[in-house]
C-alpha cells in the first residue's frame, strides 16, 4: 500500500497530546494543527518544529556496537541482536534472570510499553524493571490511588477547565509546559503556587510564593482555614468521604501564622486563596511537578487532595482535583507494566489473582513471573554493584542527563557489563552505551497514546522509516526469539499489540478491553475504564468524568489522608546556603536529546542558566550574563546568570534539559519519597559562585 500523504495524528511530545496533521510534501513534512478539543488549533514552539526531527542529520540509521577500540562501529541487525542476546545469556547464567535489568519510558505507545514489560517478565524473567515515569508521575498517582482508589491524571476532560471559576496551580507552569492548555485556563481566575513567578504565574489573579519544599506546610495552612473560617462542605465530607477528622487533627497545628513563618506566604494570601476556592460555583485544584518532585511528594499531593475534598471539589460535576500527567504518554506509560510493581491494567504484581489473569494469557505459569522489582532510582544505583544488575536496556529515557544524581548515575551506567540503548538520535545515554539500536520514531510508526485526561488517541504513520531503522516491538521481537522465546508471543503489529492489551487490561482498572483500532478510527473519544460490555451495538461509550457517582474504593468514598509537614531532606546552611529548584522552559524537553537538535528551538534556549534575586547574585559576586558554577554536596554545574527581581533570595532556579557540565542533575541528590519513590528534583541546597575567575 503507498503511504498516505496526510494523516492525522499528535505530537511526539508531551501530555496533552495536541491533535495535528502531518502532510508529506516537496520540502518535506509539514505540521498543521487540527482543531482537537485540547489544543483548539493551538500547538507551542516544539508541536511546530517537530518535523524537523525526521531528518535530522546525525539521526541513527545502523545499530552500532563498541569495537575492541573503543568505538561504535555500525554493524547489520543480526550482528547486532546476536550480539545482545549472546551477552544477557551469558550474564543470566552467571548472575541470574534479577543480573539484566530493563529501563522503559513515558514516551512509549501503550504497545511498546506493554511489549517491553512482557518481554522483561517473561523473555528475561527479570524483576528488574522501571521507567522514567517514575521520576515523573509517582506521587501523584500514590497519592490519588490512596484517596480515590484509582489515578487518571485528571479525572475529567481537559476542556472542563474553561468552565471553571477558579483554578489553584500547584507547583505546574503550563504556559511553558502546556502552552494550549492555558486557552482553557484563560476564563478562570488562577491561584498559582510556585516558588517563582513563573510564565503562569504572571497570568495568575493570586500568587503565592512559598520557599521550595513547603506546599505541604502551606496545603495544611489551607485546610486550616478552610474548617477555622467555616468554608467546608460538610454534607460532602459527611456523605462522601471518610477519614476527615485524622487529618484535620494534624491540619489543627498549621494556623496561619505559622504557616507564613514556614512558607514565607502571607497570612492574608492564604486567606484569599481558601475564600477563591470555596466561593466559586466551580474550582479545581491540580498539581504539577513543583508540589509532586519531593521526598515527600504524596503526601504534598494528599495535603492538596485533602483541601479539595473539604471543599467537596472532587467526583462533583464541573470541579475536580487532577494531576498534569507530563510525558507524552504518561498516563498509558504507567498503566501496561512497565512499572516495578505493577502488571497491565494497573494491577499490581503482588496480587495472586492479577498474576493468575496476566499469566494464563501470556501462556506461562503465574509462579514463574518475578515480584516486583526496584524502583528507577534504585536500580540505577544498583547497577553494577553487589547484587544490582549488570546490564541494562533501555527503551525511552536519557537518564545520563534526566535521572538525579547524574555524576553518581553516569557511574554506575559506566560500570556495566552490557548497556544497550534504543532511540533515534543519539544521546548522553547512548554515546555510552555498548550497543545502540536505531528504531522508528513518531511519525514513522502507527500505535496509540493516552493523553492527560485518560483518552486513547491513535499515533499514525505518515511515512516509511530510514531503511535500517526498526520498530521498538520489531527489536524486541527479535531479541525474544534470540533468548528462546517463541515468536508469536511478541507480535511486531501495534494493531495485534493493541488487541492484547485490551485482554491483558479486561477486568483491571485501567480497563481498556472495549476500545479497539477501529472505535479509534472513527473519531469516537475514548477514556478509560471502557470494558468490553460484549454488544457490539452498544459498546461502552467510555468514561471521560470519573466519581460523579461514587469514588474506586468498595465503600465509594474517598481518603483523606492524615498527613503532617516534614523538611525537605536536605535544607539551607552555612556550607550551601540555597535552595536551588529545577524546571523547564518552553523551548526545550526533558533530557534535550530531542530538542537541542532542533535549530530554532536551540536559538530560544540554547544553554543552561540560572535565575537568581540581584540582590542574592551581588552579594555572590555574579553579574547579568556571567557563568555561574553552582554547587551542592554531590557535584557543581554551570550555568548563566539571570538577574530575576521577582525571585526569592533564597532559591535560585536551573532548567535540566543541558547536557555535560551544564547538568543540572548533578547537584540534585539522591532523597527519595518513602512511598512513591519519586526522586526530591525541586530542592538541593546549593553554593553559587562565579564561573569567569576560574574558566570553564
Ligand atoms: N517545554 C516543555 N514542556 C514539557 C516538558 C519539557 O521538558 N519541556 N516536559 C513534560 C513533562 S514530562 C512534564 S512532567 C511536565 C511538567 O510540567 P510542570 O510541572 O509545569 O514543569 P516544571 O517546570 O518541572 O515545574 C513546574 C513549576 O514548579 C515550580 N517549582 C519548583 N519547586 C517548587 C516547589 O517546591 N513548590 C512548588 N509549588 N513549585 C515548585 C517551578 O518553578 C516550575 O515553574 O511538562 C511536560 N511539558
Ligand atoms: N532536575 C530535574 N530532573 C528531572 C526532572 C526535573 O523536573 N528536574 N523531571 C523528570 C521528569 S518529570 C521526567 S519525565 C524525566 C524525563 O527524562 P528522560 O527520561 O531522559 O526523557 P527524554 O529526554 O524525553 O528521553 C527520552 C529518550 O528516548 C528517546 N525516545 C523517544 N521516543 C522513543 C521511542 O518511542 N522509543 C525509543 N526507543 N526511544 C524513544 C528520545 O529520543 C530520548 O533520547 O526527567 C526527570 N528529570
Ligand atoms: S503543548 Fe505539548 S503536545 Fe502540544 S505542541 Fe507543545 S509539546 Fe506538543
Ligand atoms: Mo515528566
Amino acid at each position: 500500500m503507498p503511504e498516505p500523504k496526510t494523516v492525522a495524528t499528535h505530537c511526539p511530545y508531551c501530555a496533552l497530546q495536541c491533535g495535528t496533521r502531518l502532510s508529506r510534501e516537496r520540502a518535506g513534512v509539514t505540521v498543521r494543527p487540527s482543531d482537537f478539543p485540547v489544543n483548539k488549533g493551538g500547538l507551542c514552539q516544539k508541536g511546530w518544529t517537530a518535523p524537523t526531527l525526521l531528518d535530522t542529520p546525525d539521526r541513527l540509521r545502523h545499530p552500532l556496537v563498541r569495537d575492541a577500540g573503543g568505538r561504535l562501529v555500525p554493524v547489520d541487525w543480526d550482528t547486532a541482536l546476536d550480539k545482545v542476546a549472546g551477552e544477557l545469556r551469558r550474564i543470566q547464567a552467571a548472575h541470574g534472570r534479577d543480573s539484566v535489568a530493563v529501563f522503559g519510558g513515558g514516551g512509549l505507545t501503550n504497545e511498546k510499553a506493554y511489549l517491553l514489560g512482557k518481554f522483561a517478565r517473561v523473555a528475561l524473567g527479570t524483576s528488574q524493571i522501571d521507567y522514567n515515569g517514575r521520576f515523573c508521575m509517582s506521587s501523584a498517582a500514590a497519592a490519588g490511588n490512596a484517596a480515590f482508589g484509582l489515578d487518571r491524571g485528571l479525572p475529567f476532560p481537559v476542556t472542563d477547565l474553561g468552565a471553571a471559576d477558579v483554578v489553584l496551580l500547584a507547583g505546574a507552569n503550563p504556559a511553558e509546559t502546556m502552552p494550549p492548555l492555558m486557552q482553557h485556563l484563560a476564563h478562570p481566575e488562577l491561584i498559582v503556587i510556585d516558588p517563582r513567578r513563573s510564565a503562569t504565574a504572571e497570568r495568575a489573579a493570586l500568587h503565592l510564593q512559598p520557599a521550595p519544599g513547603t506546599d505541604l506546610a502551606l496545603a495544611l495552612g489551607l485546610l486550616h482555614i478552610a474548617v477555622v473560617d467555616g468554608w467546608t462542605d460538610t454534607d460532602y465530607i459527611r456523605g462522601r468521604t471518610t477519614g476527615f477528622d485524622a487529618a484535620w487533627q494534624l491540619a489543627l497545628s498549621w494556623w496561619p501564622e505559622r504557616v507564613e513563618r514556614v512558607t514565607g506566604v502571607a497570612v492574608s494570601a492564604q486567606r484569599t486563596a481558601v475564600r477563591m476556592l470555596a466561593e466559586a460555583e466551580r474550582a479545581h485544584v491540580l498539581t504539577g511537578r513543583g508540589a509532586e518532585q519531593h521526598s515527600k511528594g504524596s503526601d504534598t499531593v494528599a495535603g492538596f487532595i485533602n483541601l479539595a475534598l473539604a471543599l467537596g471539589l472532587p467526583g462533583r460535576e464541573g470541579s475536580g482535583y487532577g494531576c498534569l500527567t507530563g510525558q507524552g504518554n504518561g498516563q498509558g506509560g504507567r498503566e501496561h507494566g512497565q512499572k516495578a510493581d505493577q502488571l497491565p491494567g494497573y494491577r499490581m504484581i503482588t496480587d495472586p489473582g492479577s498474576r493468575e489473569h496476566i499469566a494464563r494469557l501470556w501462556g506461562v505459569a503465574a509462579d514463574s513471573l518475578p515480584g516486583p522489582g526496584r524502583s528507577a532510582y534504585e536500580l540505577l544505583d544498583a547497577l553494577g554493584t553487589e547484587g544490582g544488575a549488570r546490564a541494562l536496556l533501555v527503551f525511552g529515557s536519557n537518564p545520563a542527563v534526566s535521572a538525579p544524581n547524574a555524576g553518581h548515575i553516569t557511574e554506575r551506567l559506566s560500570s556495566l557489563d552490557l548497556l544497550v540503548v534504543a532511540d533515534f538520535v543519539p544521546s548522553e545515554t547512548t554515546r555510552m552505551a555498548d550497543v545502540v539500536l536505531p528504531v522508528t520514531q513518531w511519525a514513522e510508526e502507527d500505535g496509540t497514546m493516552t493523553n492527560l485526561e485518560g483518552r486513547i488517541l491513535r499515533r499514525r504513520r505518515l511515512q516509511v522509516p530510514p531503511s535500517h531503522a526498526r520498530s521498538d516491538l520489531e527489536v524486541l521481537h527479535g531479541l525474544a526469539v534470540r533468548l528462546g522465546e517463541p515468536g508469536h508471543r511478541y507480535p511486531t503489529a501495534p494493531r495485534e499489540v493493541f488487541d492484547e492489551l485490551r485482554r491483558a487490561s479486561a477486568g483491571g482498572k485501567a480497563d481498556y478491553s472495549g476500545i479497539t483500532y477501529d472505535r479509534l478510527e472513527s473519531g469516537e473519544a475514548l477514556h478509560w475504564p471502557c470494558p468490553d460490555n460484549q454488544n457490539p451495538d452498544a459498546p461502552h461509550p467510555g468514561t471521560p468524568r470519573l466519581f460523579l457517582d461514587g469514588f474506586a474504593h468498595p465503600d465509594g468514598r474517598a481518603r483523606f489522608a492524615a498527613v503532617d509537614h516534614r523538611d525537605a531532606a536536605e535544607l539551607p546552611g552555612t556550607a550551601f546556603p540555597l535552595h536551588a529548584t529545577t524546571g523547564r522552559v518552553l523551548a526545550q524537553y526533558q533530557s534535550g536529546a530531542q530538542t537541542r537538535r532542533i535549530a530554532e528551538l536551540n536559538e530560544a534556549a540554547p544553554e543552561s542558566f540560572m535565575e537568581i534575586h540581584p540582590d542574592t547574585a551581588d552579594r555572590a559576586g555574579l553579574r547579568d550574563g556571567a557563568l555561574a558554577r553552582v554547587s551542592s554536596a554531590r557535584g557543581e554545574t554551570v550555568a548563566r546568570v539571570r538577574l530575576v527581581g521577582t525571585m526569592r533570595t533564597d532559591t535560585v532556579f536551573l532548567p535540566f534539559h543541558f547536557p555535560d557540565d551544564e547538568r543540572a542533575n548533578l547537584i540534585t541528590g539522591d532523597a527519595l519519597d518513602p512511598r512513591s519513590r519519586m526522586p526530591e528534583f525541586k530542592v538541593s541546597a546549593v553554593r553559587v559562585r562565579s564561573a569567569d575567575e576560574v574558566g570553564r
